[in-house]
């Protein structure tokens, strides 16, 4: 029976096991709408911006493990992908983008809604195809969930041109898939991970550093075995956070420009690092010329292309992290690393992650989430909001964290936590932002209230991009230039110190929220923090936002000044040089 190209689409989609579906419709995508309609198996979420659309599917496959799958009309719908696709791609999220295109006959003609959403997608995806011929259509959507989900996962674009969509053809859709070139999963090579294990036993300061490649290849428990047998400290970098339950005592802390003095210090004085899946990139370096540089590294990635660019490598192991984490598991016995363990311990007593006390602060909003949602998934936006929730949020095997690391992108959060909560709706999942980064996705509050996802949304609102803020006061002799959210035309341009007259707040979340059919409530002191939470958790099937009114000028400290070596870090709010 021939069936034409959006109905085999359907085929397809339902074949893979989408579940959910995020789409947007527009001229060039309304044939694969149609052929949606009418159908129970696959859910349709309509965001309300498509780059909303995107972070919403993004935080749905980060939450679930599944592949998150977009579809967007033409044109303007496929360009306003563009960042998520970026983003996605850069934490390796497994996506399938699909786009509406123009007729093949039309493609190249400058055709209304008409852009090259493959040559612009190229450099920031895993792979991108258009679809010239319907009898290839179903092999090319097999490729696209193959591609995604395989080796280190990451986004593909199918553009799927109106005539391809309308064409008949054959209703067959492959079961297998055949890549030439194209060799993901490899185990690791066990010469290389003898070598590993023997250069470990001889270390007298060995230290273990998980990345981001561990929580993809969902290799947390297998890596807490690991830990436990091999007795050696642990860092991890932001993505890889959460590998390890955070209250390990093994565990130390972040690294990277805001990681913990311990953590950075640890990487620093160690003699063999062994690091999982993580491609050393500049935020957790610092000055690469000098991160750790006399000793024996060894680095485990499943991206050969990693392996070495940044930081030169000893002992190069190409794996999926969670199965080389088993030959580990199995190959290595116990270090002895008494006197480096109690070393690591000191620095961690005498700096500890500075917590303030008094007032409504970020730690005490973060401090009261670790105690009042165990079951949870917690998104950040990117700013410093982002950065304390890495520092201060504690998590293990119920509580998760999803965030931007690679591309930090302002305006994911939200529509991230959303997706979040569709995969996992009996998950409290509570997104955190900034009220500059909150502003960029904010119009997906209506697909929060329609969807019935009742997210808790606390906004850090410090009426400044704080985060840019915050490097203008250190680094830029205080010139908060276009970083205040409640500039207008009558301030002194060169204000650097707003004051009573200021308004406290544009928008007012609070009225914005309720105008939208969710709740609102507004925190401004410490005591409030708790019952705003119970509050927020009464709400079943509407979203809550919960405005934290924190100080303007609040920092996140510690920070490795601009290419600095990690040690030297900018301690606490007195910004006293510490010089290790
Ligand atoms: C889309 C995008 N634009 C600009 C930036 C640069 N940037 C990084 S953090 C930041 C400030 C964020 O401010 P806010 O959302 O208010 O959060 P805060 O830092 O105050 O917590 C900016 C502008 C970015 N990361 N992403």
């Amino acid at each position: 029976m021939e069936i034409s190209g959006a109905e085999l689409f359907v085929k397809a989609l339902k074949e893979e096991q989408v579940e959910i579906l995020f789409g947007y419709p527009g001229g060039q995508a309304i044939d694969l709408f149609d052929a949606l309609y009418g159908q129970n198996e696959i859910e349709v979420i309509l965001p309300r911006h498509e780059q909303g659309l995107i972070h919403a599917a993004d935080g749905y496959a980060r939450s679930t493990g599944k592949t998150g799958v977009c579809l967007v009309t033409s044109g303007p719908g496929a360009t306003n992908l563009v960042t998520g696709i970026a983003t996605a791609n850069y934490d390796s999220v497994p996506l399938v983008c699909f786009t509406g295109q123009v007729a093949t006959s039309l493609i190249g003609n400058d055709a209304f809604q008409e852009v090259d959403i493959v040559g612009i997608t190229r450099n920031i995806c895993k792979y991108s195809v258009t679809v010239r011929d319907r009898k290839d259509l179903g092999e090319i959507i097999k490729k696209a969930f193959y591609i995604a989900r395989t080796g280190k996962p990451g986004v593909v674009v199918v553009d799927l041109p109106k005539d391809i969509q309308r064409a008949l053809g054959e209703d067959t859709y492959p079961e297998t898939v055949a890549l030439r070139g194209y060799k993901p999963g490899s185990t690791a090579h066990e010469g290389q991970i003898k070598k590993a294990i023997g250069v470990l036993a001889q270390a007298k300061r060995p230290l273990l550093l998980i990345g981001g490649g561990v929580n993809i290849a969902q290799g947390q428990k297998e890596m807490k075995q690991l830990v436990e047998s091999i007795g050696m400290p642990v860092v991890t970098t932001i993505m890889g956070k959460g590998a390890i339950p955070t209250d390990h005592p093994l565990y130390i802390g972040n690294i990277g420009i805001h990681g913990s003095y311990a953590a950075n210090r640890a990487i620093s004085d160690c003699d063999v690092l062994l690091s999982i899946g993580t491609r050393f990139n500049d935020r957790i370096t610092g000055k690469t010329e000098t991160f750790a540089k006399d000793i024996t590294l060894i680095h485990i990635d499943i991206d050969p292309a990693s392996i070495s660019r940044n930081v030169k490598v000893d002992i190069p192991i190409v794996a999926d992290a969670k199965k080389a984490i088993e030959l580990l598991l199995k190959k290595t016995s116990r270090l002895d690393c008494r006197d480096w363990l109690s070393e690591i311990a000191g620095w961690k007593e005498a700096y500890p992650l500075k917590r303030k006390s008094e007032g409504l602060t970020p730690q005490g909003i973060l401090e009261q989430i670790n105690h009042s949602f165990q079951n949870s998934i917690v998104v950040t936006d990117v700013g410093q909001n982002q950065l304390w929730t890495t520092q201060f949020l504690e998590l293990d095997e119920n509580r998760m964290m999803l965030t931007s690391g690679g591309l930090g992108t302002m305006g994911y959060g939200f529509p991230a936590a959303l997706g979040a909560k569709l995969g996992n709706p009996d998950k409290d999942v509570i997104a955190i932002c900034g009220d500059g980064g909150m502003q960029m996705n904010l119009q997906e509050m209506a697909t929060a209230v329609v969807q019935e996802l009742p997210v808790i949304i606390c906004i850090f609102n410090n009426g400044y991009l704080g985060n840019v803020r915050q490097w203008q006061q250190l680094f830029y002799q205080k010139h908060y230039s276009s970083t205040c959210l409640r500039y207008r035309k009558q301030c002194e341009a060169q204000c650097s110190n707003p004051g009573s007259s200021c308004p406290p707040y544009i928008p007012d979340f609070i009225k914005l929220a309720e105008s939208y059919g969710a709740s609102g409530i507004r925190v401004t002191r410490s005591e409030e923090i708790e019952a705003a939470f119970q509050a927020a958790r009464r709400n079943r099937s509407v979203p809550t936002v919960i405005e934290f009114m924190i100080a303007p000028e609040e920092n996140v400290l510690p920070i490795v000044p601009p290419g600095s070596p990690l040690t030297e870090m900018i301690m606490d709010s007195e910004m006293e040089e510490v010089f290790l």
